[in-house]
């Protein structure tokens, strides 16, 4: 283990000096959209500028023949702009680009300086452009994990009810096992190339959020629209996780709404699977049924800890 910042190139020079890598992997990023637009000029340093520093310490280092670069492009480079879409209504790796966040445009940096140093140093530099993948293990403020915990807590009565943005934004969500699975394949093609990960389906925050209750049991109705649309239980079907119907589960609160938002994301992945055979073996139920099982399993030691923390109580009286 190196201590590293993608801020620092003479640090990081100094590691790829001593580590002789054959592959880097650079997934180093500040990561999220809407922390984006607070941090712009950071972001612009991390996302944007840290990419040339790891193909300048390689390329300094005359490593340029030993080792790959994975650059971790993002389908936020497309910005969701329907007239980019392609013929059959996907992004894919010729669409054009036109991001909506400061996230996005210093990842665009970061894709074209990868590409340049392919071309101009004959480098085995790509880029995957990776549309939203998810696990039990993602950052608890993007909204998959968000939500997979609130509902977790709320069917458990550990809480009430939750809020969020957006409900009609659009995500092509695959799961992170699969997408990782190809970052390694892309650095072990024949020709470093620029690559679409996706799962070409796409699904609203909204029907999101009642797949994940479902997976608990519990029925979702949506009422009212825009900053007044609210979400009510309308049925429980387990045992172990029953709320009053009617409860209400879910508010919108404009704080989570972003400057520029990016609407609709879906991405063609055909290249990968033709060329590279890449088969993912996930969809958004089991990559669902994956978060939720790991959230319900976690927020239950919470309640575990609660009892005792009762039982305790009551001995003291
Ligand atoms: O989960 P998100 O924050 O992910 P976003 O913005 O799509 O970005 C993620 O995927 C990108 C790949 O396309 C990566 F490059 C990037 O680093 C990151 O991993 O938000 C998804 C959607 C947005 O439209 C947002 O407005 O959910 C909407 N949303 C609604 N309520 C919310 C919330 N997002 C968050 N984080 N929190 C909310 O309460």
């Amino acid at each position: 283990m190196h201590y590293g910042d993608l801020t620092d190139a003479m640090n990081l020079t100094r590691i790829i000096q001593e580590c002789q890598p054959d592959e880097i992997y650079n997934l180093g990023a500040m990561s999220h959209v809407a922390v984006s637009f607070d941090t712009p000029e950071y972001v612009g340093n991390v996302d944007g500028l840290g990419t040339l520093r790891i193909l300048e310490a390689v390329r300094i280092l005359g490593l340029e023949k030993k080792t790959r670069i994975y650059q971790a492009s993002t389908s936020e480079l497309y910005g969701g702009m329907p007239e980019n879409k392609n013929d059959k209504g996907f992004y894919d790796e010729s669409s054009p680009f036109y991001p909506r966040s400061p996230y996005g445009v210093a990842k665009i940096y970061g894709f074209w300086i990868t590409k340049n140093y392919r071309e101009a140093y004959d480098m085995f530099a790509c880029n995957g452009i990776l549309f939203n993948h998810e696990s039990p293990r993602r950052g608890e403020t993007f909204v998959t994990r968000k939500i997979t915990r609130a509902v977790s807590k709320i069917a458990l009565g550990l809480q009430d009810k939750f809020y969020l943005g957006n409900l009609e934004a659009q995500r092509d969500w695959g799961h992170a096992k699969d997408y990782v699975r190809m970052m390694w394949m892309i650095l072990q093609a024949d020709q470093p190339e620029d690559w679409v990960i996706a799962t070409g389906v796409t699904t609203t925050v909204r029907d999101f959020v009642s797949m994940a209750f479902n997976q608990v049991g519990i029925s979702l109705e949506f009422k009212g629209e825009g900053v007044d649309e609210k979400a009510y239980v309308t049925a429980c079907s387990k045992q172990e996780f029953q709320l009053a119907i009617g409860k209400e589960v879910l508010s919108v609160d404009p704080t989570y709404f972003r400057p520029t938002e990016v609407d609709l994301l879906i991405g063609d992945p055909s290249k990968a699977k033709n060329k590279l055979g890449w088969v993912p073996e996930h969809d958004l139920a089991s990559e669902l049924k994956d978060m939720m099982a790991s959230d319900v399993e976690l927020m239950k030691k919470d309640v575990t800890l609660l009892n005792a923390g009762h039982e305790i109580l009551k001995q003291s009286e």
